[in-house]
């Protein structure tokens, strides 16, 4: 098979370094020759525009440039080729940064002692235990598994939910429906890594929130959404905040991104605001991969990380 063209189709940001390391093995192009491009056999793409990949007649693989895949499935009118997500361990450990930072601010009382220092307060307030502290992790998935194995280190308490049955040493797992409330129940601190899929979209709201474990070692339930902004209603966690349902939140996606200068998340004394920067991918690492899957492909080798598009993840 001949080395097939790619087109690398990006929105929101310049794919300068994108562009450069592919075409270190690879004919790059940004935009199709002509209505029905014949040339192009891979996709690499971040929200591409849409109607741009059912133009090209001779697509086999496309490439998304993140671990989630919901930006591809914007557009409706995608081929049916093999979509593969970014699975790397680079993606994998700064998530899990994220994750092992906020829970510690919210288990060491971060918002406290910035509040103290504002005031130059020194008092030491009762200090917690970590055993004493349950974590549950929606979407127990590649990223999911990374942050929960390295809070399990950390002595925290463990529960994890997912679609399918799963397993995990040192976690409590619940799936499908049937375990949401259970999981909810037994938890202090609820992290998403959730993909955002029709079964997903809008999950974490009011009635959702109320399940969580109030009477705790923290003083009330904490959220922290590293998933998909469009998994949470905004407006749903603003109310939980001021109604007591939630103590705190941390939240790196929201609803409409970039989050608009009047919401009122930016101001929340409650609220730690990061812009969708929990886990970037960083192309120095993908790159390889993706050349590395599209020379295996081209050997007639199986592809890795394909999206099961039924379930749309
Ligand atoms: P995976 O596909 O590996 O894991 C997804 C997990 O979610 C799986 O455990 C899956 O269940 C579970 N899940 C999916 N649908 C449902 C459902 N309907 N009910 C219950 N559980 C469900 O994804 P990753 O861990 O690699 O990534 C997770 C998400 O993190 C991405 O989709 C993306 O949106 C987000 N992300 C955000 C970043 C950021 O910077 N903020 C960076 C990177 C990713 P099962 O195990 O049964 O399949
Ligand atoms: C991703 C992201 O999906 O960065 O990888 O949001």
């Amino acid at each position: 098979m001949d080395k097939g063209r790619v087109l690398l189709a990006v929105t929101g940001f310049h794919p300068q370094r994108w562009h450069e390391l592919l075409s270190t093995e690879r004919e790059v192009v940004t935009e199709p020759d002509g209505p029905a491009d014949p040339s192009i056999a891979y996709a690499v793409v971040w929200k591409q525009r849409p109607n741009l990949l059912s133009r090209l007649p001779n697509l086999k693989v496309i490439f998304s440039i993140g671990a989630g895949v919901d930006h591809i499935f914007a557009d409706q009118t995608i081929p049916d080729v093999p979509i593969v997500r970014v699975v790397a361990d680079n993606l994998s450990r700064h998530m899990t940064e994220y994750i092992v930072w906020r829970v510690l601010d919210h288990h060491r009382q971060g918002l406290l002692f910035r509040g103290q220092q504002a005031k130059k307060v020194w008092r030491e307030p009762t200090q917690r235990t970590a055993e004493d502290v349950s974590v549950g992790i929606m979407g127990l998935g590649n990223l999911g598994r990374a942050a929960a194995s390295a809070l399990h280190a950390l002595g925290f308490r463990l529960n994890g939910w997912s679609r399918r049955e799963q397993k995990m040493e040192g976690v409590t797992t619940f799936h499908g429906e049937a375990g949401l409330i259970p999981f909810l129940n037994a938890t202090d601190i609820l992290v998403v890594l959730l993909p955002l899929t029709p079964a997903t979209r809008g999950i974490v709201n009011h009635s959702l929130l109320k399940h969580l474990r109030k009477r705790n070692a923290l003083g009330g339930s904490v959220l922290i959404n590293a998933g998909r902004g469009r998994l949470q209603k905004d407006a749903d966690i603003l109310r939980a905040l001021d109604d007591g349902t939630l103590k705190e939140a941390s939240l790196d996606v929201f609803e409409v991104e970039p989050l608009p200068k009047t919401s009122p998340l930016w101001g929340h004394p409650k609220v730690f605001v990061t812009p969708h920067a929990a886990a970037t991918s960083d192309p120095n690492h993908l790159v390889p991969i993706m050349l590395r899957q599209m020379n295996a492909f081209e050997r007639g080798e199986k592809l890795e990380n394909v999206v099961d598009r039924e379930a749309g993840y």
